[in-house]
Parts: structure tokens; C-alpha cells; sequence
């Protein structure tokens, strides 16, 4: 195994690890930004040093189609690609291709879809997407999995499950890496709590280095989520990093960590800064808000970052519609905010 996980404090459900990975040591719990093309949108990696960020995610699927795992592969990985030395994660593919691209399919022998540069039919098994991710040569790499909307209902949950855990076993047949990539497995089953917990035992039995409670933030009730986040992580190891896939908001966060979760991901920072929305403790700031026009305050006047301890949201306002800079600096904020957001440290 390439990850050493050591608990080093427990609150009740909550505890605050140090995760060991190959290219960085890690505290959790952590918040991992979404970048698509082997860049998170509008920030440089040494900004994203700078916020405290420890590793980031990439998505197999974006990075396949452009620049390809071969090429990024023949030019070293992709951590020397982006230039990007602390750690990294990719996920396998196949929810972005379902997300996406609503002509893709799923068979038991992958994800079929159509090519979005030149219209081919395409088909991702769980044998590829760990090729290419051994390729790419992320810290973390992910399970193909069978995801479908929580807000699915009937037989199709329990066969996504089931398909779930008969490509594991194919993912981790087909990892070359395993000593310097960890394969983590991603728990299905809906909101059924007896077919979430046919897969958590399932998954644990095959000793992976960290697991992913996956199938989540799509659309579902606050409470239906929290109580499938609680089954799992009371369920799960001990002694593995838990990750909730696609959250969250800074509230998930809080209360997912607190059911003893580690890992999140989510685009909502960037994607909410590039709508020209700033993420503070109340709750949401809207820069393009006529109000902001002549506002000399920074966006969050506690916060420690560089945005806010340099420009006013009277300046921001002016830049949001204007300039690609204006969702830039919101982008850094949102981003600060959200690596501090589960922590007392402010890291400038
Ligand atoms: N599986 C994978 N990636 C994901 C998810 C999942 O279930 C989610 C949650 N819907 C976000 N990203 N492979
Ligand atoms: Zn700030």
C-alpha cells in the first residue's frame, strides 16, 4: 500500500487524521478542488500552495479526450505536467461520462458513450480507466462504478450496486500500481440502507488502502444524504480515509465530518465564483449585486486571504462581468474559504 493513515484525535464520530500519500503528507479532514484539464479554473499551482491546498482532483474522463494518458504519461505524469508536486487524485471516469453526456450508457462490460470530439461510440471498461489512471499517475485512483441518481428508484439501485462490486474486482485485477498508487472503492446502493450495507461489506473484504461512499449529492433531501453518510462511515474502517464523492457546500462538510467522513470534493467553489459569488460565513455574498458598487469593504472582512486582505468588493464588482481576473480572485477566496472552512488554521 501506498498511504499510511494515522488518526491522531477523535470528537465522538469525528476525528482528525494524517494521511501519508506518495507525493504529500496530508491532514484531514481536506477538501479537494476540482480541476478538469489538469488545472482548477482560474488559479495557478503556486496560488494553490499558498491556500493550503494538499491534493486535487482530476477527472479521467477530461483528461483522456485532451491532452490523452499517453501523452501526459510520455511527458512524465501528471503531476510533472501541471507542475504540481504535492498530491493528486482522479476519478475513474464513468459518473462524468454519465453526468455529462446524456447518450452514455452502461453495460456490465462498461461505459459506452459517444466520442464529444469526433462522435465515435466509445467504450470505458474498468480495465481502461485503471490503465489510463496509471498513466496519469495520481496518489489516489478510483473505481469504475455503476452510479445512478439517488433519486432513482426500483431494481436499477440494487443492479448498480451489484455491478459496483463485480468491477472492483476487475479494477483491482487491472491495477499495475498498487505500490505507488492507492485504489480506493466507491460504495452504491442508493438510499436503501440494506443495499449500502451489502456493499460496504462487500468492499471491505477486498482490503483497499481507502473507500468512497459514492451515488450522493444528486438531488436528494439534507436528511436522506446525512443518514446515508452516517450508516456508512459507522460501517466502514477504522484505520481507512473515508470520501464522500461531489461535496459539498461548507455546511455538508462540517456535518460529514462529524459522522466521521475525511475526503470531499466539489466544484461549487469555482464554479459558484465564476457566477460572481463569494463564499462567507453568513452564507453567500453576490459581487455583481448593484449594492457591491461602491462597498470599499473586503469581500469577508475576517478573512486572511490575499483577495480580502487586497481589494474591495467595490473593485471585484467592477472586474466580475468585465474581466476574466474578477472570477479569479473569487475563485482564490472561495477556494481559501473552503480549505479552512473544518480547520482553526488560517494558513496566511
Ligand atoms: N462516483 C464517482 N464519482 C463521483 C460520484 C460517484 O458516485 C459522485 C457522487 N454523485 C461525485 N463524483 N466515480
Ligand atoms: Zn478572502
Amino acid at each position: 500500500m501506498a498511504l499510511r493513515f494515522e488518526v491522531l484525535a477523535r470528537f465522538n464520530r469525528a476525528r482528525a487524521a494524517r494521511m501519508t500519500l506518495p507525493h504529500f503528507l496530508c491532514e484531514t479532514p481536506l477538501f479537494m478542488p476540482v480541476g478538469t484539464q489538469g488545472t482548477i479554473k482560474g488559479l495557478t499551482t503556486s496560488q494553490l500552495e499558498e491556500i493550503g491546498c494538499q491534493i486535487i482532483l482530476g477527472n479521467t474522463y477530461h483528461l483522456a479526450l485532451r491532452p490523452t494518458s499517453e501523452l501526459i504519461d510520455e511527458l512524465g505524469g501528471l503531476h510533472k505536467f501541471m507542475n504540481w508536486s504535492r498530491a493528486l487524485l482522479t476519478d475513474s471516469g464513468g459518473f462524468q461520462m454519465v453526468s455529462l453526456l446524456h447518450l452514455a450508457d452502461i453495460t456490465e462490460n462498461g461505459v459506452t458513450f459517444q466520442s464529444p470530439v469526433d462522435g465515435n461510440p466509445m467504450l470505458l471498461t474498468p480495465e481502461e480507466s485503471i490503465q489510463i489512471q496509471n498513466r496519469i499517475g495520481a496518489d489516489i485512483i478510483m473505481a469504475l462504478d455503476d452510479v445512478v441518481k439517488t433519486t432513482t428508484t426500483g431494481p436499477r439501485i440494487e443492479e448498480a450496486m451489484y455491478r459496483t462490486i463485480r468491477w472492483i474486482d476487475r479494477c483491482i485485477a487491472a491495477h499495475q500500481r498498487p505500490g505507488e498508487q492507492n485504489l480506493f472503492a466507491i460504495v452504491q446502493g442508493g438510499l436503501d440502507p440494506v443495499l449500502r450495507d451489502i456493499c460496504v461489506k462487500a468492499l471491505t473484504e477486498r482490503n483497499l488502502p481507502g473507500y468512497a461512499i459514492g451515488g450522493l449529492a444528486g438531488g436528494e433531501d439534507k436528511d436522506s444524504f446525512w443518514r446515508v453518510v452516517a450508516q456508512c462511515t459507522a460501517a466502514l474502517p477504522e484505520d481507512k480515509p473515508r470520501y464522500v464523492m461531489g461535496v459539498g457546500y461548507p455546511l455538508d462538510i462540517v456535518v460529514c465530518s462529524a459522522l466521521g467522513a475525511d475526503m470531499y470534493d466539489c466544484v461549487y467553489p469555482t464554479r459558484t465564483a465564476r457566477f460572481g459569488t463569494a463564499l462567507v460565513p453568513e452564507g453567500v455574498l453576490k459581487l455583481k449585486h448593484k449594492a457591491m458598487a461602491e462597498d470599499i469593504r473586503p469581500i469577508d472582512p475576517t478573512c486572511a486571504c490575499m483577495v480580502c486582505r487586497t481589494y474591495s468588493r467595490a473593485y471585484i464588482h467592477a472586474l466580475v462581468t468585465k474581466d476574466a481576473m474578477g472570477s479569479q480572485l473569487l475563485s482564490y477566496h472561495n477556494l481559501y474559504y473552503m480549505l479552512q472552512v473544518y480547520s482553526e488554521k488560517k494558513f496566511l
